[in-house]
């Protein structure tokens, strides 16, 4: 369990649950639900204990209030759409209202709780989220401001985060990204240097809208040994094209460019000089250890 959590009677589970108290002690003493007992020898359950139930019932937190999860008022009718999943839901919901304890929360314990690496609970939550903040968005279901918000709070989780990693070994491979001149989307470079420090490497993201000359100028100045584009946005295709190219060809040959993003041109694949194109994050974890191994070998 983590640090220090508060506790809650079966009388308030049941209500944050839209379940009776004789059913919410039955489940207890099955042991469905993770029980501490008092002194005095009543039931007390851990927030993670109720997320826990949650999560392998499939039962959705119908009154989170009445376990003290208070939620922003522009939240408690949410028009976000996403996975199904109760922590993507909740998750989701709390972003849409700017409720960034509950969202960290949420991260936090699906990482203990699961066991998965710090980037896939990431991508899993803050991606689904993202993407149903955009719909919402473009349906004028939620505000620009929410969208706003919504991604500065990723953006801490994701540094969290990567502050929790070790540090890279010193004799990790360098990785440099980010986006290029006209693209203005931090999440999605932010979320792959995190998973390549899950990797074993030694991923630094410079960042968006960065000029192609002084892309090049990191590489000449660090050595990396892969260097990223994410590519969420391009105004001018055969600019983008053209300074992708002139990346690529100011780089030593053995240097592994990644690509990934979902605003790769449909004629990026011809058009784009890469090692890779990967289309999930997952795919750049099992890339990024292949080549790990195969330089350390
Ligand atoms: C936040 C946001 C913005 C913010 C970004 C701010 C910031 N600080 O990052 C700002 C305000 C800049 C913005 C602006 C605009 N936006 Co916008 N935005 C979004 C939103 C809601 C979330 C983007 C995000 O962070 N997603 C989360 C990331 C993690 O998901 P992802 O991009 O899919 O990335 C995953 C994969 O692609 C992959 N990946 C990505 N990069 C890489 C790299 C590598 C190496 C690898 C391996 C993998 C990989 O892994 C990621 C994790 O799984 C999206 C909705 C959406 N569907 O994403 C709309 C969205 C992209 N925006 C949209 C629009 C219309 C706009 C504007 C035109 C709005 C306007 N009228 O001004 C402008 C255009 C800006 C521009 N220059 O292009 C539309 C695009 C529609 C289209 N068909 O292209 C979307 C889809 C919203 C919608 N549903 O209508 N936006």
């Amino acid at each position: 369990m983590a640090a220090y959590q508060p506790t809650f009677s079966p009388k308030q589970v049941a209500k944050a649950l839209n379940a009776s108290e004789s059913s919410l002690k039955r489940w207890c003493d099955q042991g469905a639900i993770e029980t501490i007992r008092t002194v005095g020898g009543h039931r007390k359950i851990s927030l993670d204990a109720i997320r826990k139930f949650i999560a392998t019932t499939n039962r959705t937190l119908s009154d989170p209030t009445s376990i003290g999860l208070r939620l922003a008022p522009e939240s408690r009718v949410s028009d976000v759409p996403g996975g199904n999943e109760a922590d993507q839901i909740d998750f989701r919901n709390a972003l849409a209202a700017g409720d960034e304890t509950v969202c960290r929360r949420i991260l936090r314990s699906r990482i203990e709780l699961s066991g998965e690496r710090k980037s896939r609970v990431a991508d899993h939550l803050i991606t689904d989220a993202m993407h149903g903040i955009g719909h919402a968005w473009d349906e004028s279901k939620i505000d620009a401001y929410q969208e706003r918000r919504g991604c500065e709070i990723c953006l801490r989780l994701i540094h969290e985060l990567r502050a929790m990693l070790p540090l890279p070994s010193p004799n990790a491979p360098i990785a440099l990204g980010g986006t290029l001149t006209g693209d203005p989307y931090q999440i999605p470079t932010a979320l792959v240097e995190l998973t390549l420090r899950e990797s074993g490497w030694n991923a630094t993201s410079l960042g968006c809208e960065l000029p192609v000359d002084s892309f090049i100028k990191a590489a000449q100045d660090h050595q990396p040994a892969m260097i990223w584009l994410s590519i969420s946005a391009v105004q001018d295709e055969a600019t983008f094209f053209a300074d992708e190219n002139r990346l690529v060809d100011q780089l030593p040959a053995d240097i592994a460019i990644v690509l990934g993003g979902r605003g790769i041109p449909d004629r990026g694949e011809q058009l784009l000089q890469y090692s890779a194109i990967c289309g999930a994050l997952s795919e750049l974890s099992d890339f990024a250890q292949l080549l790990n191994a195969s330089k350390s070998a």
